[in-house]
């Protein structure tokens, strides 16, 4: 299996972020994607593969142009102002309030975010957009004849919403890689998201729309972030209702509740018929993850990977979160092993 990666990933580093009402060192760190390709290398799942240039254009077919200019500037404006520490938002509008960029980047920051998890340094916005340029060189991968491929995007990108970032996601790879599948002639794609968080971002991008099918399997977001999206009864709008399902489960969840959810779900996107399948990968469902509460231990992921592989489609994994690094390694190469094997 290609695995496409980018050490432009090192630059968003060094970041923080508010857990439980302190600023603490981010979770989401560099040292994550060291440990996959560290197991990835050892299990020879590769060849390795450099991401190519693919531009803005894909990326603002799903995000809007005001947010990703703010993206792209947001590290200037806050070093403008004299400060010459990480970027974090601490104001957000409420319902009620008014849905204006403000040119404060304080206002800025809060306008494009909905948590203090996005946190921006000098070499952020081009992690980000290396992350999407590993997510469409992996679709160019599979529409060239590759039956699968990894991108090993980080930052992640499944909490990114058309205009928001949130949950350490700033652009929605698996999104941006949907979208291009389609405009290289898929007329379906599906994109199953099993990260321990739900994906609020892909599922509102895709929310009216029936040719990208959204499933996620998740913690209940009664109990967990997001909190405010990814609950069982959202199942799309307009046209495409009936193309969006969740199945969230409850805190503690092992790989027997967690695995009839896949089959679930396997049997929506089977019957759906896709030209393509994305899988936002997220390990975070991991038993000693520090950020979340599911029971999965190492070996399930090949059962996962396996299964995912008995639907027999074209398949790009793009990587989202996992927060045990001594075992991310593992758990990702896992997955890749048993999608490879069926
Ligand atoms: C891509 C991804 O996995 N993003 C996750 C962002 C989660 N951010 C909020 C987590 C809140 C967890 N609260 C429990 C604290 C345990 N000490
Ligand atoms: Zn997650």
């Amino acid at each position: 299996m290609q695995i496409i990666h980018s050490p432009r990933h090192l630059g968003h580093s060094g970041h923080v972020e508010l857990m439980n009402g302190r600023v603490v060192p981010a979770f989401e760190k560099p040292e994550r994607v060291a440990m996959i390709l560290r197991a990835v290398g050892e299990r020879q799942l590769g060849p390795f593969v450099d991401p190519t240039a693919h531009g803005l254009d894909p990326v603002l077919k799903v995000h809007d142009e005001a947010f990703i200019r703010f993206l792209s500037t947001a590290w200037q404006q806050w070093t403008a102002d004299g400060r010459d520490f990480p970027a974090l938002p601490s104001f957000w509008k409420a319902p009620g309030m008014r849905a204006i960029e403000p040119d404060n980047i304080d206002g800025k920051l809060g306008h494009f975010s909905f948590d203090a998890g996005c946190c921006i340094v000098a070499g952020t916005w081009d992690a980000v957009q290396a992350g999407a340029d590993i997510a469409l060189t992996g679709v160019d991968l599979i529409a060239d004849g590759q039956p699968n491929a990894f991108a090993l995007c980080r930052p992640p990108g499944h909490h990114a919403h058309a205009g928001t970032m949130g949950g350490y996601c700033f652009v929605n790879n698996a999104a941006v890689a949907a979208q291009s599948f389609l405009d290289r002639g898929a007329a379906r794609v599906a994109v199953l998201d099993v990260d321990y968080h739900h994906g609020n971002g892909t599922q509102s991008i895709f929310y009216d729309r029936p040719d990208v099918l959204v499933c996620n399997i998740h913690a209940d977001p009664m109990q967990e972030f997001p909190y405010f999206l990814g609950y069982a009864d959202e199942a799309g709008q307009g046209p495409g209702e009936g193309f969006n399902a969740n199945f969230p489960l409850p805190w503690g969840a092992d790989f027997e509740g967690w695995g009839a959810a896949l089959e679930a779900a396997c049997v929506l996107v089977a019957d759906y018929a896709p030209d393509a399948l994305i899988v936002s990968l997220g390990v975070d469902t991991y038993k000693d993850d520090p950020i979340s509460q599911f029971r999965l231990d190492s070996p399930d992921y090949l059962k996962m990977g396996a299964r995912i592989a008995k639907l027999g489609l074209p398949t790009l994994v793009v990587m989202e979160g996992g927060y045990a690094v001594e075992a991310i390694g593992i758990n990702v190469a896992n997955t890749l092993e048993g999608l490879l094997q069926g």
